[in-house]
């Protein structure tokens, strides 16, 4: 663990009772509230538990302290009177100025923000030597200039959350050591992207296809890839469970092959910190020959629609908006099918496996597009074109006769051109 991820578990030490609070005009105040929602579903991913929720309907945030004044006195005077909440949570990013304006006149808890909660999820569920040099980073860049005097002292009695990034000693340290610390980090991601880009390299020259899973938070990505491979990795109903993008081989129903990636869940208005820390993670998305985009299909059209909006407008911004899509629509064990499901989407239950046979399917049709099957006649004195063969083509059959060796093989494009002056009739 880096020195300065401090991942304990801390809020054990608080009851991490938690205020939830948002600016909203009058007519966005449903939409305001899914989002309180959500800020709530984060909050008790971190280990607490919303207490209560503020919306103030304003046009226009405060510059100081974000709600107004009135505002802030209204929920100084509420927690003094509650007496057990130990943080207020803002559903929006905050400047260090209003967090410790905020701070001063709230008495008695923090204040931190969505993006820091954000942070801190991440702080717990970073499991790799990068995922927690990325988070770090974040945690650098973002928490640490907000986290206030108080900060530090309530984070030893409790409501620890927004605090997982940077420990103590770190905060107490001047803005030349973050300066150093942050660009000694960037070298060492620097050095692990390295290794990925080599590693992505000898995969793409494999010619074995790559689809990415990606989808909101929590819709089922790594359940499925566990249930198509046997992957094994840690599948939750928790927000980010996955941070690292996990790999794995798969075997089509024609015998082909192909790789399956897992990687982080999106999120609404997903921090810039975030996407810049984990830019080499999310570029896996960039590499892959296909998306398969998972919709959580259990909840109501609203959720539907917004996650889905949320999560193609992710892609796009990552540079991936062209490629192959699958649609699939998971959790149809639960769903809700008040609406119908847009055409040409794969319903499937990944925790089942119902409908899987269907997605493989699909997976086939996009993996083969393009094939010829080829005959091909390697004489021996080529042999070590065999070789060749087995990694860019998918070898259907291979005899060794007195010419050489003859091959029946499923050949993409590049394998066409490659191999070509072997083809027999
Ligand atoms: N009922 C039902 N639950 C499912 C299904 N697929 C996944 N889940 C549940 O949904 C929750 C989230 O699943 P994950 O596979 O961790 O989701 P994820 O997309 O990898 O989430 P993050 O890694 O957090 O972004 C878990 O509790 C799963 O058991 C399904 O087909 N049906
Ligand atoms: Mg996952």
């Amino acid at each position: 663990m880096p020195e300065n991820l401090n991942i304990t578990d801390e809020l054990q030490k608080g009851n991490g009772k938690a205020l939830l609070v948002a600016v909203s005009t009058v007519d966005e105040n449903e939409r305001t509230n899914r989002s309180l929602d959500e800020l709530a579903r984060l909050l008790e991913t971190a280990g607490g538990v919303e207490a209560a929720r503020v919306i103030q309907n304003r046009a226009t945030p405060d510059k100081a302290t974000y709600i107004g004044s009135g505002k802030v006195q209204e929920i100084a005077e509420f927690i003094k009177n509650d007496g057990d909440i130990s943080l207020v949570v803002f559903d929006n990013e905050l400047t260090p100025s209003q967090i410790a304006n905020l701070e001063r006149e709230i008495e008695g808890a923090r204040v931190i923000d969505r993006t820091m909660l954000i942070l801190d999820i991440f702080a717990l569920h970073a499991v790799t030597g990068e995922g927690k040099l990325q988070v770090e980073i974040a945690c650098l860049r973002y928490t640490a200039p907000r986290l206030t005097g108080r900060g530090k002292e309530l984070s030893r009695l409790g409501g620890g959350i927004g605090t997982r990034g940077p420990g103590e000693s770190k905060l107490e340290s001047d803005r030349r050591h973050i300066k150093r610390r942050i660009a000694a980090l960037s070298a060492e991601i620097e050095e692990i992207e390295r290794t990925r880009s080599v590693k992505r390299a000898t995969r793409m020259r494999s010619g074995v296809k790559t689809a990415a899973i990606i989808g909101y938070t929590n819709a089922g990505k790594s359940t499925l890839l566990n249930k198509l491979t046997d992957a094994g990795i840690l599948a939750e109903d928790k927000l980010f469970a996955t941070l690292d993008p996990t790999t794995r081989r798969l075997t089509l129903p024609s015998g082909a092959e192909m790789l399956l990636t897992d990687t982080v869940g999106f999120i609404d208005r997903l921090p810039t910190h975030l996407v810049k820390a984990f830019k080499s993670t999310l570029e896996e998305l960039k590499y892959a020959d296909f998306i398969i985009n998972i919709t959580d299909a259990s909840e109501d059209i609203d959720e539907r629609e917004r996650k889905r909006a949320v999560t193609l407008e992710l892609v796009s911004e990552l540079g991936a908006g062209d490629k192959p899509m699958l649609e699939v629509f998971n959790k149809c064990d639960i769903a809700n099918r008040e609406t119908p499901f847009p055409k040409g989407t794969i319903e499937i239950s990944a925790k089942s496996g119902i409908g899987t046979d269907e997605l493989l399917a699909r997976l086939d049709e996009l993996v083969s597009a393009g094939k010829k099957k080829m005959k091909l006649l390697v004489p021996h004195s080529e042999a070590g074109i065999v070789t060749d063969i087995y990694r860019l083509a998918t070898v259907l059959e291979c005899e060794y006769i007195a010419e050489g060796a003859l091959i029946t093989a499923e050949c993409d494009a590049r394998a066409q051109g490659t191999f070509g002056r072997f083809e027999v009739k």
